[in-house]
């Protein structure tokens, strides 16, 4: 430990022994909320809600005390590696409640109502007696071509959001009140700290990377617009925003289902991962394995026996659960799991892929100290498996007899196009939801105004509207998981600037010149090892280190993005002349 001077040196003792028992009491209060919300979400029953709330409360209790306790300390001399975790310490919840008598359960309960009433929706289809789950509508969104159906899943579906609203403002009012209790303004404030920047910093900074993608996604989203005129005459027009519905996915956040529709032949990316998959996987376990094993190829570990064992892959018959996917620690230390209804598609082996990245991450950063416990900011650990499903290329998937022999397309840009419709639209959405909630959370969006201001954002940052007007009293923010289970959505904003900056790094550390969406790093361990050293980095330094570490670029940059796309935003510019 680095000398200090006489107070500060008993100063440093005392911090590092309130500090030492702190880790070891939230480490022991998040073991066990953690099992308790996991049996929350794999049996959802009133039972489960209240036990997983008990142990959330327990949890957020002792820590907001003891962020207020360390206080103290403000003024101490202390070592970085101190200070860092006590500013943790008081981060280190997403959600935090106001000290009143039952607050926390309250807000516990609140939370648990939205996100259990988003897990058991269900829609009777007209003309149908069996209702449909959100991944039947999300199925009818992906592969009808029948306007007047994908409309009434697109409709049935926002219908989940309505009684949410009273739940959503008392939740906002509580969550608020708990961060004032830490000193922050409002909740919102409270997520935009955790970036080791002060929070208007980061919101200049997601301005500034949005304005570098902006105009990829306005050329793509002017090309997918006149493709869809011509499909649907009646229903979309000219320098008018799109409507959500014909998009291919329920928030229109990845549009990538749309791909075989509109890939002009000629330029076809080759065989959908999704037939070859369905043709060829009989248990999603399988899928799990395949993505198991390019960690393994870049030299990970194995994951733990448990893991197979104790994980959740598909949608149980018998009882209802959370299906939206997870990745879990539940006792930070090999007690790894994740929780998915795997369906048998190509988006969902990225979503394997992505899950694996947490997966791996909490295993790499276990040797941390508690407090350090995590990734270097959020939008590390999100990007962690979109960064290896990049590597899932066309050439990779023949590798592994996913696909037949790479058949080396005459043109990138059919592969590519599939690629941008999934991963560029998700740039403004995801900018979309979190600057709602920020303005939610800081009182500028009123409880009158709350759908209104959503779809305000949503025709200017995405350029889409609802298929017809909305009423007032509806909440169709509650339609999107992340916002009934308070879950951030920045961090995947993050994500997928720094998954094409990372992959271009890497890229060009293997002396890579060839296009960067062909370069894979399977098999590759001078890969693995310089992403397995930031993820052991844990949260222990702020994030630009980690960054560095990857990339040598100590900044968030959305040229590596812009880079990978450059061949299709060419190609739609020349059709867009033509
Ligand atoms: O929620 C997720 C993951 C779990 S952290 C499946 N994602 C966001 C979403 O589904 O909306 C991954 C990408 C965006
Ligand atoms: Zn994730």
């Amino acid at each position: 430990m680095p000398a200090t001077g006489g107070n500060g040196s008993r100063g440093s003792e005392a911090a590092e022994g309130f500090l030492r028992e702190a880790e070891a009491r939230l480490l022991d209060l998040s073991v066990e909320s953690q099992r308790a919300e996991w049996v929350h979400a794999t049996y959802l029953s009133l039972d489960t809600a209240d036990l997983a709330a008990r142990a959330f409360a327990r949890r957020v209790r002792a820590s907001v005390e003891m962020a207020r306790n360390w206080t103290r300390f403000d003024s101490a001399d202390l070592p970085a590696d101190l200070r860092r975790k006590g500013l943790l310490l008081r981060l280190s919840q997403s959600l935090v409640a106001p000290s009143g008598p039952g607050e926390s359960e309250e807000l516990a309960h609140r939370v648990a109502a939205m996100e259990g009433r988003y897990a058991t929706f269900r829609v009777v289809l007209p003309g149908r007696k069996e209702p449909t789950d959100l991944e039947g509508l999300s199925r009818i969104l992906a592969e009808s071509d029948d306007p007047a159906l994908m409309e009434a899943a697109w409709n049935g579906w926002h219908e989940v959001g309505r009684p949410m609203r009273a739940d959503f403002l008392r939740y906002v009012d509580l969550a608020n009140r708990g961060a004032r209790e830490l000193g922050f303004a409002d909740t919102g404030e409270m997520w935009r700290s955790r970036y080791d920047m002060p929070p208007d910093q980061l919101t200049a900074e997601v301005e500034r990377l949005w304005e570098q993608v902006a105009p990829l996604y306005r050329d793509l989203h002017r090309w997918v617009r006149q493709r869809l005129m011509e499909r649907y005459p009646e229903l979309v027009s000219d320098g008018g925003p799109i409507p959500a519905h014909l998009l291919g996915n329920m928030w229109a956040q990845s549009w990538e289902s749309l791909s075989t529709g509109i890939t002009p032949t000629g330029i076809s990316g080759g065989p959908a991962l999704t037939d070859v998959l369905r043709a060829r996987i009989s248990d999603p376990r399988e899928m799990v394995r395949y993505a198991e094993r390019f960690f393994t190829s870049i030299g990970f570990e194995p994951l733990p026996a448990s893991f197979w064992e104790r994980s959740m892959f598909s949608r149980p018959k018998d009882r209802e659960v959370v299906c939206h996917a997870s990745a879990w620690d539940l006792d930070f230390d090999q007690d790894v799991r994740i929780k998915m209804c795997i369906e048998t598609t190509g988006e969902e082996f990225q979503v394997i892929h992505h899950e694996l990245g947490h997966t791996y991450y909490q295993l790499a950063c276990r040797r941390q100290p508690f407090l350090f416990r995590d990734s270097a900011h959020d939008g590390f650990h999100e990007a962690l498996g979109d960064l290896i499903g990049l590597s899932v290329t066309p050439a990779y998937l023949a590798r592994i007899g996913l696909a037949g022999a790479d058949p080396a397309p005459a043109s990138p840009v059919g592969g590519l196009l599939r690629i941008a419709l999934d991963k560029v639209p998700f740039l403004p959405f995801s900018v979309a939801v979190d600057r709602w909630r920020w303005e939610v959370f800081s009182g500028r969006v009123g409880p009158d105004q709350l759908n209104r201001r959503w779809w305000e954002l949503r025709e200017e940052l995405q350029g889409i509207a609802p298929p017809s007007r909305r009423d007032p009293d509806t909440f169709d923010a509650g339609a999107k998981y992340h916002i009934p289970a308070s879950v951030p959505y920045l961090r995947y904003f993050l994500a997928y600037i720094l998954q094409f900056q990372m992959h271009r790094a890497l890229a060009r550390a293997s002396g890579w010149d060839g296009a960067l969406h062909e370069f894979t790093i399977y098999g590759n361990r001078e890969a693995g090892a310089r992403l397995r050293t930031m993820m052991e980095m844990g949260q222990s330094r702020p994030w630009p280190e980690a960054l560095e570490s990857v990339t040598g670029e100590r900044r968030m940059d959305a040229s590596g993005l812009l880079e990978y796309f450059r061949p299709l935003r060419d190609w739609l510019n020349r059709e867009q002349r033509r």
